[in-house]
């Protein structure tokens, strides 16, 4: 399959400024960009889709360019935005430049003939003058268009918050890059979200204008939808970040795990490069036993791999089966914590391990069990675990020997009823 119809199978193009696309991109070898502004220091997962094209583009010989606007990150992209935006610190933009362009750099491959290329629009656009942009650039931009533009009508009348004059010319920025880009790499493809449409058809428009007519493509991937209607990437955490210091590699498996079985396959065709008869046996799987979601877990496996690493998906792999009863064997406090973060806790004076107070003693006190007597029946049927072991005397001493890393007691009930004791000092 070529790069367009694979895209065309995987639902990952939404619109396009050439019909003959995908014709064009069988005959030659294309560069192609994308741009991301610097508005955190990490990329989250709204962000990903795109950088996942530019990868399909590059796995089939194109060459594709990271941009991240140095630039562009200074004044805030109106874009799909329904207020103004907060202007970010010169030296903070600097630092989620340098955050944001070591995440893309793993994604893409830099060796070889159609090697990825890495920008930051704050090389080119930082060095023109005031009279020379509003002369040679802002004489190509029609402010009737501009108006006209969804982003922008958005702000205006009635309900509209208004738009400063500063993100008002913000797309003429972003048409600044594309005729840089264009001229500088050979550049005749711009990609990226459907809220870019607008500013990707200004940047082909002035490329046009300025140099004789000039081709140049524009495509737009799908804004990601959830079968429920819900927003895509979001956890009542906020975000799910690529950067593992905020989202950690646990907690970014999870988000993927618990994808709706009616979001599954198409999460799997956008966020996996699985084939398509891997993708149709996991659409079958998905269909015909659910509830084994074994779709959910490939989904897990293939994004955490991507963006973690073999070594990061194996450790989450394992501290989620602790969530699900397994051996807490080789798991670190931190990871502890965080797989048992949305269990109730309670804390107990450090005291009360070395008091020879039996187990179902603490636990009856603390209100993880309503009296001693359902501890104990508990005991009996084989529904109480420490540290997801059988608890199997009712004369157990809690001691500190027997707490897990970060010495916390992670109690069971049944088969998923968490509850984690931890021990203050005094
Ligand atoms: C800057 C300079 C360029 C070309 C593009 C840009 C960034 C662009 C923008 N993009 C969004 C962002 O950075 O604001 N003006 O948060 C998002 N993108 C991509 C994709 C998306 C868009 O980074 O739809 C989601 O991720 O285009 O909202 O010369």
């Amino acid at each position: 399959m070529s790069v367009f119809e694979t895209l065309q199978w995987r639902g990952l193009v939404n619109q396009v400024t050439h019909e003959d696309l995908g014709a064009r991109l069988a005959q030659e070898r294309f560069t192609l960009y994308c741009g991301f502004d610097p508005t955190a220091d990490s990329l989250h997962i709204g962000h990903l889709l795109p950088v996942l094209v530019l990868r399909h583009f590059q796995l089939h010989g194109h060459r594709p360019i990271a941009l991240v606007g140095g630039a562009t990150g200074l004044i805030g992209d109106p874009s799909g935005k329904t207020g103004e935006r907060q202007l970010l610190s010169r030296e903070q933009v600097a630092a989620n430049v340098e955050g944001q362009r070591q995440q893309l750099a793993r994604l893409l491959d830099f060796e070889g003939a159609n090697g990825a290329v890495m920008a930051n629009n704050a090389n080119w656009l930082g060095q023109w003058s005031l009279l020379d942009f509003l002369r040679d650039i802002g004489k190509h931009f029609s402010v009737n268009v501009m108006l006209s533009r969804d982003s922008v009508q958005q702000r205006l009348g009635g309900q509209g918050q208004g738009m400063s004059y500063t993100e008002f010319s913000y797309s003429l920025l972003q048409s600044c890059d594309y005729l840089h880009l264009h001229d500088a790499e050979g550049c005749k493809l711009q990609i990226g979200g459907s809220d870019q449409w607008g500013n990707i058809v200004a940047g082909m428009d002035l490329v046009r204008r300025l140099r004789e007519g000039a081709e140049t493509f524009g495509m737009t991937v799908p804004l990601v939808l959830k079968a429920d209607g819900g927003k895509f990437g979001k956890t009542e955490s906020g975000a799910v970040w690529l950067d593992p210091r905020r989202t950690s590699p646990y907690k970014f498996y999870q988000f993927w795990i618990n994808t709706a079985d009616a979001d599954v396959v198409k999460f799997l065709k956008y966020f996996t490069f699985l084939e398509q008869d891997a993708i149709a046996a996991l659409a079958d799987a998905a269909e015909t036993a659910p509830e084994k979601r074994e779709a959910q877990r490939a989904l897990a496996r293939e994004v955490t791999r991507l963006i973690h690493g073999e070594e990061e998906l194996e450790r989450a792999e394992k501290a989620s089966q602790a969530l699900f009863g397994g051996g807490l064997g080789g798991l670190d406090a931190a990871t502890l914590a965080d797989v048992f973060s949305e269990a109730p806790s309670s804390e107990l004076p450090r005291a009360a391990l070395n008091a020879s107070r039996p187990l179902v003693e603490v636990l009856a006190d603390c209100g993880v069990v309503k009296s001693k007597g359902e501890a104990r029946r508990l005991i009996q049927n084989g529904g109480l675990y420490l540290n997801n072991e059988r608890v199997d005397s009712d004369s157990l001493q809690l001691t500190e020997a027997a707490l897990a890393p970060g010495g916390v007691a992670i109690i069971r009930k049944g088969k998923k009823q968490y509850h984690l004791l931890k021990f203050t000092e005094n």
